[in-house]
């Protein structure tokens, strides 16, 4: 059997964790990425044993897809006033509860589950712990494809210290990035995030949201060697 990386044992960790908390007939929200994939997967064992009922809200096709493979009822966030609780990972946390989100490219509908939530649990690994947010890890900005440059032109007027397209790379090609709504990712590195600047990035003409989840985490529950340990604002 393939021996799992720390950091995959903790996120196994963490998604057991999450997915105990579930009960029968919630609405919830559902993140993107490793995190949350590794918790749909453990979601999936409950749903074979118990036959759980549910209705998810999810952040993405991705998450979407998985969830309607569990055969759980999922509805789009436009459709719902309100959800009981949501869960996502994160790409860096700090001790304020801060969070960079949308590595994974999932940030704006993450940033609409999160806010409908009436409570939002971000599942980490103990290695996305930052004393400074942004050290190491640049701040997604969706934009629209034609305000590129003058996105990255205001960025930069706010502090951005470095902003780069996001491109993927398939079968040694690289192509430009498109998120789920067909707009660009521009990846800006911040030496300073100050408490405005979430809103800030959004004031900017052309873009749409951004990954800073500033003030939205009620908890985060993070896995450490010690075991599973809970984090409240
Ligand atoms: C998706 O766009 C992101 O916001 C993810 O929530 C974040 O990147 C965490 O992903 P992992 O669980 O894969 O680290």
């Amino acid at each position: 059997m393939k021996t799992l990386s720390l950091q995959d044992q903790q996120k196994l960790e963490v998604a057991r964790a999450i997915v105990a908390r579930i009960e029968p007939g919630q609405r919830i929200g559902v993140g993107t990425g490793s995190t949350v994939n590794a918790a749909l997967d453990q979601l999936a064992i409950r749903c074979k044993e118990e036959n759980l009922q549910l209705e998810v809200v999810a952040t993405s096709h991705q998450s979407a897809w998985k969830c309607l493979e569990l055969g759980l009822k999922v509805l789009p966030a436009d459709s719902v006033k309100d959800i009981d609780w949501c869960f996502d990972g994160a790409d860096q946390y700090d001790s304020k509860l801060r969070l960079i989100k949308g590595l994974g490219g999932a940030l704006y509908k993450e940033k609409i589950v999160a806010t409908l939530s009436k409570f939002f649990v971000v599942i980490v690994s103990e290695d996305k712990f930052i004393s400074q947010l942004g050290a190491g890890c640049p701040v997604p900005v969706e934009a629209a494809p034609e305000k590129r440059f003058e996105v990255e032109k205001q960025l930069c007027s706010l502090g951005a210290t470095r902003t780069e397209l996001r491109m993927i790379e398939m079968n040694k090609r690289s192509f430009v990035y498109f998120t789920e709504s067909g707009n660009i990712i521009i990846d800006a590195e911040f030496s300073d995030i100050e408490n405005t600047l979430e809103d800030r990035i959004n004031e900017i003409s052309g873009v749409l949201e951004n990954g800073l989840f500033l003030t939205q985490a009620d908890e985060i529950l993070v896995a450490e060697s010690g075991g599973v340990r809970s984090i409240h604002r």
